[in-house]
């Protein structure tokens, strides 16, 4: 797929003004810290604060804009999975996962403040989320909030997120084929971003056929979005990246690019990417942006 500049452009800065937004509601929606149990809310704001680029409740926002969902409840739940994303983050970074000291520039939780510290403000920040979607202040419809919680449980346990790490970290130094590889990354890093792009359609009480497109959407472009992220663990550089680059190869990992080659992997990503695109065909005008976001995916340099 071309790269267009001036589409790229465009979402650089929906992207920016999105991470603005995102880093207000956090600041407005996650609690100071108070008390004997400040040091739990000090690390998760530390997180949480350190940037990113909030691609995932950018996703939400995009796909809640085509069912007119009402902005604040939009932003409540991309705050939600921003939360579970920073928890997803803080855990890997652990010496008894990825074992990593750099994450979004700064050292990770457990380096700046201490293990159990790094634990508890994961497991902090995934109990938010899950306040933040039940809340009414969400959406006024409690089949909606109960709906949306029910989909994010799946796409972060044991059948989603949670299992894929598992897989992942049993499979070092393993010969995995490609379908494995898929499923590991469908699993680890799709389904939240899966989530991502139902959410607004959950929000928006959209048709069945809309959330099936928004789900082979995210499937795709999720896919893409991994590919782009194993090219960059060999070709970046800890500065654009914020963390360790080539941890994949040293841990001995199978990659979509350890099997495929970066030429073969880059093609693979892009022919995702336009398929992404081709699942929004029933969608107007207003999911140009996430149409630009499948795009956005495979050129990103973080
Ligand atoms: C510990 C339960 C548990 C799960 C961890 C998602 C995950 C599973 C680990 C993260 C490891 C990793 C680097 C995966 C590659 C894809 C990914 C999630 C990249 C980081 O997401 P970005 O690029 O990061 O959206 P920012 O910092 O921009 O938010």
């Amino acid at each position: 797929m071309a790269d267009h500049p001036r589409e790229v452009r465009a979402i650089d800065g929906a992207m920016e003004a999105c991470a603005l937004e995102v880093a207000d509601a956090l600041d407005r929606l996650v609690p100071s810290p108070e008390g004997p149990e400040a040091r739990v809310f000090e690390a998760m704001r530390y997180a949480l604060m350190a940037g990113g680029k909030r691609f995932r409740p950018f996703l939400v926002r995009e796909s809640a804009k085509l069912f007119d969902v009402h902005e604040e409840a939009a932003l409540r739940t991309g705050v939600a999975v921003e939360c579970i994303h920073t928890y997803s983050l803080v855990h890997d970074d652990l010496p008894c996962m990825d074992d990593d000291d750099l994450r979004r520039g700064k050292p990770t939780v457990h380096k700046a403040f201490d293990e159990a510290t790094a634990v508890l403000a994961g497991d902090a920040l995934q109990s938010l989320a899950f306040e933040l979607i039940a809340d009414e202040a969400t959406h006024e419809d409690a089949r909606v909030r109960c709906e949306l919680t029910r989909r994010l449980a799946l796409a972060i346990g044991g059948h989603g997120m949670v299992g894929g790490q598992m897989i992942d970290l049993g499979s070092e130094g393993q010969p995995l084929e490609m379908n494995a590889i898929t499923r590991l990354q469908q699993l680890k890093t799709g389904a939240l971003i899966a989530f991502s792009c139902e959410a607004g359609g959950v929000l928006g009480h959209a048709s069945a056929a809309a959330l099936h497109a928004l789900h082979a959407y995210a499937h795709d472009m999720g896919l893409a979005f991994q590919i782009a992220d194993d090219l960059l663990d060999v070709e970046g550089n800890s500065a654009d990246l914020g963390k360790t680059p080539g941890k994949d190869e040293a841990a001995g990992k199978a990659t979509f690019v350890s099997i495929l080659g970066p030429e073969r992997a880059r093609a693979q990503a892009a022919m995702l990417a336009e398929q992404a695109v081709r699942h929004l065909d029933l969608f107007d005008q207003k999911a140009d942006l996430l149409r630009e976001a499948a795009v956005f995916v495979i050129n990103r340099r973080s």
